[in-house]
């Protein structure tokens, strides 16, 4: 079995959060694990579709996906959150609602690496200014400052990052 606990991803856009935390998942479900996913970009269409990318408004965003997070993981569920959460004072947020149960990983590829992927066009976008406050052209990524873990995605491949991911989830939550 496995206690609940909250596996917070912190990085860039195309850094590869939300890549690996739907392959961990389904790795999990499928050994039997209670696990689910809270993503930005798609909380953004529902929940959070009120909400811009002003400092404000990220802090908003993160505000509401810890506490829900927190409740979920609270039922005993495995909480993978694929947010960009730039910034140590929204990392620092989400820890203090979370408390125990927090784990912060790092998703670590740096922006020329994520540009260079640019899946969705987004970054060609805001470096023609078409999109303001873009994190990593026109808005700040903060290092991380003490994260648990670090996958470092221009380094490693996608399989050997979940690996790496799961063994870790495995470590801090299984019983
Ligand atoms: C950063 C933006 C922006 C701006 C739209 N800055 O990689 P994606 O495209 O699919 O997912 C990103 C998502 C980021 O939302 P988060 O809720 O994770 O951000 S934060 O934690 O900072 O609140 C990106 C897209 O939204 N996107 N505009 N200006 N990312």
């Amino acid at each position: 079995g496995h206690r609940g606990g909250v596996v917070w991803l912190t990085g860039l856009s195309g850094a590869g959060k939300s890549t690996l935390s739907m392959g961990t998942q389904r790795r999990l479900f499928d050994d039997g694990w209670r696990v689910a996913v809270l993503d930005g970009d798609n909380l953004r269409k529902g929940l959070n579709k009120d909400l811009g990318f002003t400092p404000a408004e990220r802090l908003e965003n993160v505000r509401r996906v810890a506490e829900v997070a927190k409740l979920m993981a609270e039922t005993g569920t495995v909480v993978l959150v694929s947010l960009i959460s730039p910034t140590t004072e929204l990392r620092d947020l989400a820890r203090s609602i979370i408390g125990d149960g927090f784990h912060e990983v790092w998703v670590k590829a740096d922006v020329a690496t994520c540009a260079a992927r640019d899946p969705k066009g987004l970054y060609a976008a805001a470096q023609a200014g078409k999109i303001q406050q873009f994190t990593g052209v026109s808005a700040p990524f903060e290092t991380p400052v003490n994260p648990e873990l670090v996958l470092d995605t221009s380094e490693m491949d996608i399989t050997t990052g979940t690996e790496l991911l799961i063994a870790h989830i495995r470590r801090h939550l299984a019983l």
